[in-house]
């Protein structure tokens, strides 16, 4: 078996059974062996959480253990902030473009967020983080204040999802819809939801978030090509 593959098993397994220390030392030596810090996360970390929710649901793990992986997976993840962040390129707008992002109301999950707003801001944007559990009031009053361009939401629960269409609602009713390009992303949103309530796309991980962001905010957009 190949040293990468052994280390991102150790690191999944590291996760699944809530391993803080030894998470992140194995992320260090992911890093050292030369894999690329994208492939750690999705091949690491998000396999990882995957194996953990689904022992979650089946009844095999409770609520402490759900809780052990959430902080081996921030621990892993203060490691791989940093050295995505290192290849931090200049605004792709060319000006300044503010986005905000936020973890919906009810919902607390901000281990995705997080990624999603270190990679914008690797990508050269300036990143207004909310936090977790915000009201879409809150978000459409920040995104006006700071003058965003881009707001960016995530769920993971399926029962935090209407916030989402509250906010793209308020928007509307407020008359402020076309000042800001809405994505939405989170392991409880799909392509098909997100485009019911109206937001302008989502997407499954991170490093595509950012090149939809690209996209989106791009002076000619077809110069970007497809994401
Ligand atoms: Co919770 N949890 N959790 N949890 N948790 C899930 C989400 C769950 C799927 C587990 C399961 O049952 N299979 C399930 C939701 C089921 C559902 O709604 N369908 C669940 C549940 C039920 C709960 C509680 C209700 C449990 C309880 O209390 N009984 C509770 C809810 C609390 C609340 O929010 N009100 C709860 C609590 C927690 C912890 C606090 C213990 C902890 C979170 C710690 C934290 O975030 N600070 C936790 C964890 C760790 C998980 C799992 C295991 C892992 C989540 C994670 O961090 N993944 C999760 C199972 C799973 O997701 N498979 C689960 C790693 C992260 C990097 O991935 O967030 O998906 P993710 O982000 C990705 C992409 O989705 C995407 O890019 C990211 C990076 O590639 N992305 C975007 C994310 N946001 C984006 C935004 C974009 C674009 C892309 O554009 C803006």
């Amino acid at each position: 078996m190949s040293i990468p593959s052994d280390v991102l098993r150790a690191l999944r397994s590291a996760i699944e059974n809530g391993q803080s220390e030894l998470a992140s030392q194995t992320v260090r030596e992911a890093l050292a062996a030369g894999i690329d810090p994208l492939v750690v996360m999705e091949e690491g970390l998000m396999d990882g959480a995957g194996a953990l929710g689904e022992a979650f649901e089946c009844g095999r793990v409770f609520l402490p253990e759900l809780m052990l992986g959430g902080r081996a997976l921030k621990s892993a993840m203060a490691v791989l902030t940093p050295v995505v962040q290192v290849r931090r390129e200049s605004s792709p707008a060319g000006a300044p473009a503010p986005i905000v992002v936020a973890t919906v109301l009810t919902d607390i999950h901000d281990i995705g967020k997080n990624v999603v707003a270190a990679m914008l801001s690797a990508s050269g944007f300036e990143v207004i983080d909310l936090g977790v559990d915000v009201p879409p009031k809150t978000i459409l009053e920040r995104a006006v204040d700071v003058d965003a361009r881009l707001i960016g939401i995530s769920a993971l629960l399926t029962t935090s999802l209407p916030y989402m269409r509250d906010l793209i609602d308020l928007l509307v009713s407020k008359g402020v819809r076309d000042r800001f390009k809405v994505i939405v992303g989170g392991a409880a949103v799909s392509a098909e939801y997100a485009a019911r309530i109206g937001s302008d796309g989502t997407a499954p991980n991170a490093a595509q978030a950012a090149l939809l962001a690209k996209r989106l905010l791009a002076p000619h957009p077809d110069a970007l090509g497809v994401v």
